[in-house]
């Protein structure tokens, strides 16, 4: 490919918890590198997707859902993406149609107008939302901010992402590629391991348990055609790991088979994994504990 015609540029998705930001960076990979649940905060620090197309390539952060955080954990999340912000060079701001801006997005728009950076509108779930009500969610957000273009999508069945690529990459000035062409994430591999771990666990347990949850990979081998990996699976009370193990270790198996079949479509060969539940009471208040399982700033 001609080098001059490359270009090259960071895109940073932010919004309230729980409105698609992560389904949206996957719907626009093609490929599955966040995780994504039913349950808010699940992104717990910014995760980079790369995707190259033709003589453009998208640099994009998925980031944390802002909220009001009630534990240090949640006042990293929330740090951590609006730093993700301020090295962008567009922004799609994430709400979900049929509801009203929030305390909370009120805050996020007052940032991001004072950033500076080109902002998008992006309205998700509009495959569950009628045409009607779509056109209000517009009236009700557009006033708050000169936004660059409102988008309406579903990024669940990946409507209107090819309008987003087409847009952003007018705000690109750098004429090179960061990353080489083949490559989607700059995530370990272990970091995906236990992130896609942590997303089985929000998948099959309720309440607090899933918010209190942190995995790390004690051992991460390969071999041939073979990855090997142990797990660590820390929860805050002994009344959590019982349900994390589940009746005669159902819960616990469910977690180990869904999390490698995911990994072995990811890493295109087998996978076998060992996992192990641990009680660390209050973590997510501990600045060490924290720092253990990755959620530091440094
Ligand atoms: N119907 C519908 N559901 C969607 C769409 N996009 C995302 N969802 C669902 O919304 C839920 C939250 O999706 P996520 O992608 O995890 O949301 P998020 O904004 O990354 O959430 P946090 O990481 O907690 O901030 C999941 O159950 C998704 O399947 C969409 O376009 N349509
Ligand atoms: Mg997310």
């Amino acid at each position: 490919m001609d080098n001059e015609n490359k270009k090259c540029g960071f895109v940073a998705i932010i919004g309230r918890p729980n409105v698609g930001k992560s389904t949206l960076l996957n719907a626009m990979l093609g490929e599955k590198i966040s995780i994504v649940s039913k349950k808010p905060q699940t992104t717990r620090t910014s995760v980079t997707g790369i995707l190259t197309k033709d003589d453009t390539q998208y640099i994009f952060i998925d980031t944390p859902g802002i909220h009001k955080p009630r534990t240090r954990l949640g006042d990293y999340m929330v740090k951590n993406a609006y730093t993700s912000v301020s090295g962008a060079d567009a922004v799609l701001f994430v709400v979900e149609a049929e509801c009203k801006p929030n305390q909370t997005e009120l805050q996020i728009i007052e940032k991001l107008k004072n950033s500076g950076l080109p902002v998008y509108l992006i309205i998700n779930k509009t495959d569950i939302k009628s045409k009607e009500k779509l056109g209000q969610t517009i009236l009700d957000y557009s006033p708050l901010m000169d936004f660059t273009d409102v988008i309406p999508i579903s990024a669940l069945k990946n409507e209107g992402t090819d309008i987003i690529l087409d847009e952003v990459k007018r705000h690109f000035s750098e004429p090179r590629f960061f990353f080489p062409e083949d490559m989607v994430t700059d995530q370990p591999e272990r970091m995906i391991a236990s992130e896609v771990i942590r997303e089985k666990i929000l998948r099959l347990t309720d309440d607090e348990i899933p918010h209190g949850v942190a995995v790390t990979i004690e051992d991460f081998k390969e071999k041939k055609d073979l990855i090997s990996i142990r797990a660590e699976i820390f929860c805050e009370k002994a009344s959590h790991k019982g349900i994390i193990i589940g009746k005669n270790g159902e819960t616990i198996k469910r977690i180990g088979t869904y999390a490698r079949e995911d990994l072995e479509s990811f890493f295109g060969c087998r996978v076998f994994i060992d996992l192990w539940v641990k009680v660390k009471k209050n973590w997510r208040d501990s600045v060490s504990a924290a720092k253990n399982f990755g959620y530091s700033e440094d």
